[in-house]
């Protein structure tokens, strides 16, 4: 009877400890810039991070009136330190408020450009920027069209082309109508200066969209479809559809490793609870690892999940070498060193 009692604890203990640090790679945390969210993160070769922070996303909660604002952070620096980004040009920044990021390296030139969706009075514009020194952006271009009409996430796969996704079938739809009603009307559209068009469709809502290290393969994650779905670029800029991975995550953004090609995803473990915020009662973070994406049984696993006492409602992780930032949609960002 001792001996069954000590087992079952030992079982007991061991299920604890499986759930509570099963995954805990993360050996320090240190808050960023921000405590206002800091929705897509994303990560050059040479280890510079861009994060745009301050999204008032329809509908959603949002701890500042002040406009959004985007950030730099070295992660090659013993201590990297988050630096707010200038920017110059034409754009209105009173009412900036940038949602998701791409950056797109120009192989000619080695030039930085940075893609942003942008919902000034909540509409949906992308702006095109090039990063011209340590901390400055030039605006470049605002790009509005019908198709684009809730931008979520974007990839950039030229100096003024990219896919992105609507996390809505209509514009305004902020109810989520059709995805109450089990509708897969939402889209991923493929914008160049000579062509606009819808590239993929029969999403529940279409959330985060990356590229692989090659450059052949488009992933979206439909947030709530719970899946991320693989397609080939083949010649054209056409999309043809590989497979999809189920992830049992609300998942929202996802970041490349560069040099593994692994999917790196800020999830949403409750969709209840981000949807109806509760500050006595939030929703909780999860990050999910997809490895082998391509093989016959891609890896996926839970590398970091809180209940929210810690950060709320992640949104994106992005991995660097021994680094791992996680970001949310409206609270704080977290940067972790992994053992
Ligand atoms: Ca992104
Ligand atoms: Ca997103």
């Amino acid at each position: 009877m001792r001996k069954a009692l000590i087992a079952a604890l030992v079982a007991a203990f061991a299920a604890f400890i499986g759930h509570q640090y099963l995954k805990l790679i993360i050996i320090t945390f240190a808050l960023l810039c921000t405590e206002y969210g800091a929705e897509d993160i994303t990560i050059l070769r040479d280890g510079l991070a861009f994060i745009s922070t301050g999204l008032h996303y329809p509908g959603g909660p949002s701890f500042s009136d002040e406009p959004g604002k985007l950030y730099i952070l070295d992660l090659l620096h013993p201590k990297p330190k988050p630096v707010e980004l200038q920017i110059k040009g034409e754009l209105d920044l009173s009412s900036f408020n940038p949602h998701g990021i791409s950056v797109y390296t120009d192989e000619a030139d080695d030039s930085v450009y940075l893609f942003v969706v942008n919902h000034p009075q909540y509409k949906s514009q992308v702006e095109i920027f090039k990063f011209v020194e340590e901390n400055t952006l030039v605006h470049l271009k605002t790009i509005i069209h019908p198709l684009l009409h809730s931008v979520n996430d974007i990839v950039a796969v030229g100096v003024e082309s990219f896919y992105a996704t609507n996390d809505h079938s209509f514009p305004n739809d902020a109810l989520h109508l059709t995805v109450l009603l089990g509708l897969r009307w939402c889209e991923v559209v493929y914008y160049s200066p000579n062509e606009v068009r819808m590239a993929a469709s029969g999403f529940l809502s279409a959330n985060g969209i990356n590229i692989s290290p090659d450059k052949r393969y488009i992933y979206v994650a439909d947030s709530i479809g719970h899946d991320v779905q693989v397609f080939e670029r083949k010649e054209g800029e056409q999309l043809v559809f590989v497979k999809s991975v189920d992830l049992g995550s609300l998942c929202d953004n996802i970041e490349v490793d560069h040099r593994t090609g692994d999917l790196w995803l800020g999830c949403h473990p409750n969709g209840m609870k981000l949807f109806n915020y509760n500050p006595k009662d939030p929703p909780g973070s999860e990050v999910i690892l997809i490895k082998s994406i391509h093989s016959e049984q891609p890896v996926v696993s839970q590398e970091y999940a809180d209940n929210g006492k810690v950060i709320m409602a992640s949104s994106v992780a992005a991995r660097f070498e021994g680094k791992l930032l996680i970001g949310s949609v409206f609270h704080k960002a977290l940067y972790c060193d992994l053992k």
